[in-house]
């Protein structure tokens, strides 16, 4: 296993052996520009991310020095325009990069869905073109990082009941609140948070880092996503410039509409950590012997081995098929829901069979299997629980509402 010295984080020796896999050739159905972003995608995460992601993890620590190459690879609103430095290309190559970076932590996958979708998307979808030539480009760069406040401590899975609130003073107005599990607040140069004004309409701010009454300290003792930095957000009479208001959205559309994008960006993901278990169980299968022959020889590995490659393979089905949906802008919110809910909890049976399939090194950091299970326990949870995006699939179907 590998050791640090003095606290430092040191690469891995072991290369990551990494293999995509393509059951149903569904590569035929990519583009060249796909099959590009891809391979690269692949090529940084393998050089960059899989020889310190075990020890981040065990640490607790945000390889924060990787937003600059994030930003590089065009990980930051890669399917934005490029007017704003995004990359201004399709919703699938947005899903393809979204799983290659999750193939390698969804922790990284996370710093890219937040950034892209959940803050630049709703500043691009929502706000004013001063705000868009401000932050974008730089946020594109990874010059500066954004935050998404929606949540709050007593209002995760009905975020129609949030407290925050805001009240005018002349040019400005006054925020009051928090906001709990906030993916990258501590570090974050800007958040957009989402707040009730005096007439209980939720409206959209961005709250800039250092304005008086505005802090966000870490939520520490996470066992999930721990390479992914996740705090508060307070306001206590935070003076907001109206400015800041995205001017373009009210009401609990505006974050649903963000979060739409995002789930959708979780939604190929989750196939990532799905089929880095699987790939890392099918090597191990035919390296392990035990009564003589490989377990992958065994016909309960095998079963194993055959039910997650057919779970991907659906996986991947759905994701393409809501891609093109979603080129054309007919992807519906409830069809992101399904997607979401099937691929992670897919990928989250497909680790937990991986790491039975590596016995006890399963557990260790020498795999990445126990790593991708408990950081998927975050993901089942976080943007909707596999709960709600049932009910929200439920609701569709049958036309009622029971959510309440
Ligand atoms: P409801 O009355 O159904 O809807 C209110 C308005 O919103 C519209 N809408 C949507 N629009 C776009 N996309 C969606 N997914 C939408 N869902 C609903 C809807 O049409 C309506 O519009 P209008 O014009 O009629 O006003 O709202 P509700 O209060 O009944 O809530 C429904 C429910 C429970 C499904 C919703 O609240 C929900 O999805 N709850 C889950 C909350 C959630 O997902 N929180 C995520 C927080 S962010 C996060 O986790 C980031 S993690 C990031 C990372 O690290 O990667
Ligand atoms: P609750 O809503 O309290 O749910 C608890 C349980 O009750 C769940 O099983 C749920 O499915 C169930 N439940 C709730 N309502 C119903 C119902 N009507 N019917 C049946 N069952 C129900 N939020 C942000 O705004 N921004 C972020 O960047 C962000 N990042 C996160 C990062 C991490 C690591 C985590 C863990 C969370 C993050 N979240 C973020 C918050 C996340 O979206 C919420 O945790 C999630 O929406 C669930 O809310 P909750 O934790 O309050 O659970």
């Amino acid at each position: 296993m590998q050791n640090s010295e003095n606290g430092t984080i040191q690469k891995r020796a072991r290369e990551d052996q990494y293999q995509g896999h393509d059951y149903y050739v569904l590569d035929e159905l990519l583009e060249e520009d796909h099959i590009l972003a891809r391979d690269a995608v692949r090529d940084w995460v393998k050089q960059e991310v899989s020889p310190i992601i075990e020890e981040y993890s065990e640490k607790a620590q945000c390889p924060t020095h990787l937003f600059k190459g994030l930003a590089d690879i065009g990980a930051f609103g890669p399917s934005l325009p490029a007017k704003y430095g995004c990359g201004g290309m399709d919703e699938i190559a947005y899903g393809i990069i979204m799983q290659e970076l999750e193939r390698g932590d969804s922790g990284i996958r996370s710093m890219a869905s937040v950034q892209g979708s959940l803050v630049m998307y709703p500043i691009y979808k929502f706000g004013s073109e001063e705000q868009k030539m401000k932050y974008l480009p730089k946020m594109a760069k990874g010059e500066l990082i954004g935050c998404f406040g929606l949540t709050e401590p007593d209002h995760g899975s009905n975020p129609s009941g949030m407290i925050t609130n805001i009240k005018d003073d002349g040019d400005a107005y006054i925020l009051n609140g928090s906001k709990m599990w906030i993916t990258n607040s501590p570090i974050a140069d800007l958040a957009v948070v989402w707040a009730k004004d005096e007439e209980g309409i939720i409206r959209g701010l961005i709250v800039e880092k250092g304005m008086k009454g505005f802090s966000a300290p870490e939520i520490h003792g996470k066992w999930s996503l721990r390479a992914s930095i996740t705090g508060e957000l307070v306001f206590e009479d935070v003076r907001v410039p109206k400015s800041n208001v995205l001017p373009n959205v009210q009401g609990l559309k505006g974050p649903l509409t963000c979060l739409s994008k995002a789930r959708y960006g979780i939604a190929w993901g989750a196939i990532g950590a799905g089929l880095d278990c699987y790939d890392s169980a099918l090597r191990y299968s035919k390296e392990r012997i035990q009564f003589g022959k490989p377990i992958g020889g065994f016909q309960l590995t095998q079963k194993k081995l055959a039910e997650m490659i057919t779970e991907i393979t659906k996986a991947q089905l759905l994701a393409w098929r809501l891609g093109t949906l979603a080129n054309k802008g007919k992807a519906t919110p409830a069809q992101i829901s399904m997607a979401k809910r099937n691929n992670v909890f897919m990928a989250l049976e497909i680790a937990r069979e991986a790491r039975q399939i590596h016995g006890g090194m399963g557990i260790t950091n020498e795999y990445s299997c126990m790593r991708h299970m408990m950081n998927l326990e975050t993901v089942l949870t976080y943007e909707g629980t596999h709960d709600i995006h049932l009910l929200i699939t439920g609701m569709d179907v049958t036309g009622f509402n029971a959510f309440t």
